[in-house]
Formats: structure tokens, sequence, C-alpha cells
């Protein structure tokens, strides 16, 4: 993600103290509620050319000069592929209740369509079994942008065709894996395919087209409704869309920021939550499309019946407010973490939160990503203190506990990253994880904000 913003005089940030876990929970999380960690399949896995894995439009843009900090590539990542069973041993010596993962479209099928590779199964149906084996559930994001190479080559997401080849993938995992996964979400931040892919295009397949960017957001959504629709025709499991949400307040008092900071809202976040759960798109942003958008000019007659199938829970991923001048740009207000566009604005989650269930009803919600980077240095003596994504993370957590006690159904959060990796086009500079991955060695380290969550996690709360 990136964000062009120019910095306002800041109040001062919100509590960051020191992290260390309190004497037993002082903020208790209703019982049964989950602990989780996520990971996506190309930032994580390696093994790019095993098995039968066809190429996807992060192996091509990554390979591309100049397209990823240092020319960084997946291709080895923290080499999961290879070192699951560990990383499974790693999770369930944390405590971890919840493992949220993606599924590699190219592992499965290739060429993006066809008879499934069976070697590509075979590794996520021992994924599954061996985290059932450690008492952890898990829960399989279909598409974590990984889309195969041989789609991109006939349109991609601006070609509509490419929503029910999704949808084909989609159900060969619902007949193969569905009776050991309760959790699916079908598309990992569509909004970020949409912006960074190809409106700002410093993420694959690297466009800067915003008549394109609204059109893919379309199909996106299609292609979310669709393999809604087929999971209820398998009946396996519990399905939903995992969208970034952004708070978007106003920078100042005038009415124009105030009206920007709404339009701004409506490309961040009701884009994808009015489509998905009232069944259309919000009218203001299509006014500003204009009528004959590609966007406009691509919804056919049903599409949201279909984009609107009742989902079963909805994923929120969290990490920064926007804050909206009159002329609707951004300005930032905040400290940010290693990563320029992420404010830290712990309160935004509570907003977040509170917000999708005052506008659009009690479904049950669960954060599936949240966190930050930072440099983080392995010690001499082998310890890595990362006291800063303590802080982060325990002020974030009392914001979904606060909105909680609220009355929002929230039932699980998880932290991103389990592991240090492969921060697209930002490489390796930025460290995510919870456990450090010397990445010469491939050996992990607990991070002390690992120690502290294994405390959250025994204690259900802070
Ligand atoms: O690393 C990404 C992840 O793939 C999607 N959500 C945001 C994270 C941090 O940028």
């Amino acid at each position: 993600m990136s964000m062009h913003t120019r910095r306002l005089p800041s109040p001062a940030a919100p509590s960051a103290a020191d992290g260390a876990p309190g004497p037993g929970a002082e903020l208790r999380f209703p019982a049964g509620f989950g602990w989780g960690a996520a990971t996506s399949a190309y930032q994580i896995e390696g093994a790019a050319k095993e098995d039968g894995r066809g190429e996807s439009v992060w192996d091509t843009f990554s390979r591309t000069p100049g397209r990823t900090r240092n020319g960084d590539t997946g291709d080895v990542a923290a080499d999961h592929y290879h070192r699951w069973a560990d990383d499974l041993d790693l999770m369930r010596d944390l405590g971890l209740g919840s493992y949220r993962f993606s599924i590699s479209w190219p592992r499965i099928q290739a060429d993006g369509t066809g008879a499934p590779n069976q070697r590509g199964l075979d590794f996520y149906r021992r994924l599954v079994d061996g985290l059932h084996e450690r008492g952890i559930s898990p829960m399989a994001t279909l598409f974590h942008w990984d889309l195969p190479q041989a789609l991109q080559d006939t349109g991609g997401w601006e070609n509509r065709d490419t929503a029910y080849r999704f949808a084909e993938y989609a159900e060969v995992l619902f007949r193969h894996l569905g009776d050991r996964v309760p959790v699916w979400l079908t598309i990992n931040e569509p909004k970020t395919v949409v912006q960074n892919g190809y409106l700002e295009g410093h993420h694959a397949p690297g466009f800067q087209d915003p008549q394109a960017a609204y059109l893919v957001a379309h199909h996106l959504q299609l292609a979310h409704g669709l393999a809604v629709r087929a999971l209820r025709a398998t009946g396996a499991g519990r399905i939903g869309p995992a969208l970034n949400l952004h708070p978007c307040y106003p920078a100042d008092d005038s009415a124009e920021a105030a009206r920007a900071a709404r339009l701004h809202d409506g490309y961040e976040n009701r884009l994808y939550l009015d489509s998905i759960l009232k069944g259309s798109y919000p009218a203001d942003v299509l006014a500003d499309l204009g009528p004959d958008s590609r966007m406009a000019r691509g919804i056919a007659d049903g599409d949201l019946e279909i984009v609107a199938s009742p989902i079963d829970l909805l994923a929120v991923q969290y990490y920064t407010p926007y804050y909206v001048d009159g002329e609707g740009g951004t300005v930032s207000r905040w400290p940010t973490s290693q990563a320029d566009w992420q404010q830290i604005y712990p309160d935004g989650m509570y907003d977040i939160l509170t917000r999708v269930t005052r506008d659009y009803g009690p479904v049950p919600l669960t954060v599936t990503e949240n966190g930050l980077p930072q440099a983080d240095v392995l010690a001499a003596d082998g310890t890595v203190d990362d006291a800063g994504r303590i802080s982060f993370l325990r002020d974030h957590m009392a914001a979904a506990h606060r909105a909680v006690g609220d009355g929002v159904p929230l039932e699980s959060y998880h932290v991103w990253s389990l592991l240090d990796n492969f921060e697209w086009a930002e490489g390796y500079e930025q460290r995510w994880g919870l456990v450090y991955v010397d990445y010469p060695t491939q050996r992990r380290v607990l991070k002390r904000s690992a120690h502290w969550y294994r405390e959250v996690i025994r204690a259900n709360g802070l």
C-alpha cells in the first residue's frame, strides 16, 4: 500500500506504553473469542517453481527490474512450502486458535483453468490436517493477489470471464478441502488490487488506468459473489469477503472537507460494503465515475444480486485512518510506522468496527489483519525486542475490546503477520511478523511480541 500525504501539525500520539504483560487480564474478551495470525501464499511460501505451480502476476511483476525494492521476489520468501510443519509447531506453541492463510491459485490450476494439480491440493490438505492435529482452526483465503499469469494474459480482472474462472477454482477447493476448512474468505482486499494494481501501478499487474481500475473493482465483487454461490452449492463451511476498511475523517471543519471525506469513504469503504451488504453501489461513487465509465457499462443485469449473495461473516482489516481535506487530498495527522502510509491510530479500529455494525447490521465480524512493520533486529543474544509492536497491538486490541463492549459481534482477531515475509513492492525490508525470519538461514525467532501475544491468548485478554 502507499499513500502520498502532506503532514499536519500533530496532536500527541495515542498511548504507546511499553507493553509488558500485566498480571491477569483486565480487558477480558468473550469466552470462545478466537486469537489468530495471518499470512498469504505468495508472501511466505516460496517454492515458486515446484510441484507444478504455474506463474502468477506477482512472479512476473517482481521479476521485472525496478518493480520491487532491491529486486526482491517471492521465489523463496520464508520457505514455508518446505517448513510448514515447523511453522505449525510454532503456531501451536503460541497457542493460536485460528490460522488465516491463502491458497495459491497457480498451485491449484497452473493456468487458472481446468483440472486441478493434485500436488497443489495435497500441500494444502497436509497444511489443514496439520492445523487440526495441533488444535488450530484453518481460515482459508481463496485469492490473495497471485492471479495466474495465463489469466492476466487474457485480460486479468478486466475480463469478466476471470470472475467465472475464479468461481470454478473456488469450487475445486470447496470440494477438496470443504470438509476440513470451516471458514473461507473470498478475495483479499479487492481495493488494494484496484488502487495499487490499476491506479497507482506499484503492485501487479502495474497499470495506471482509472477506467480499468473500477471495472476491475466490479469484476472482483462479482467473483466474490459467484464464489459465495459456489460454496452454497457444495454446502462447505462459512464464507465472507476480506475488506481493508479505513475510517475517513474530514481534515478540518469545512463543509468542503466533510463532502470530500464522504466521497473518499465511498471509494475506500462503501463501494465494497454496500455492494455486498446492500446490493447496490454507492450513488455518489457511481456519479463521480460517470455513466459512461467502463465500470458502469460493465454492470450486467443481475450482477448485484450475485455480489450481494448472503455471507456468513465479514473479515475486516484495519491499518490506518484517512484525513481528507476540502480538495479531496489526504493529510497525515498521527505518527506513522515504517510504512509511510500507515498512521498509528488505534481509535480507528473502534470507529470502523462500530460503524460497520451500525450501518450494515449485526453481521458477524472477524479482524483478519492488523499489525505494523518495523526494522526489527536480531540481537547478539538471540532476541528481537519489538516493543513498538506490542504497544501497537495492545492499543488496537483494547479498541476492539471496547467495540465488543458496545455490541459489535466480533468473533476473532488475527495479527498481521505470523512471520516476517515478502511485503510486495517493499520486498523484505519491512518486517511485519510476530516471528522473525532470518532469511539467509530461514531460522525462526519468536520476537518479544510473540511471547507477549502468547500471554494475551492464554489470558483471553489484556
Ligand atoms: O502485507 C499486506 C497484506 O498482504 C495485505 N494487507 C496489508 C498487508 C501490509 O501491507
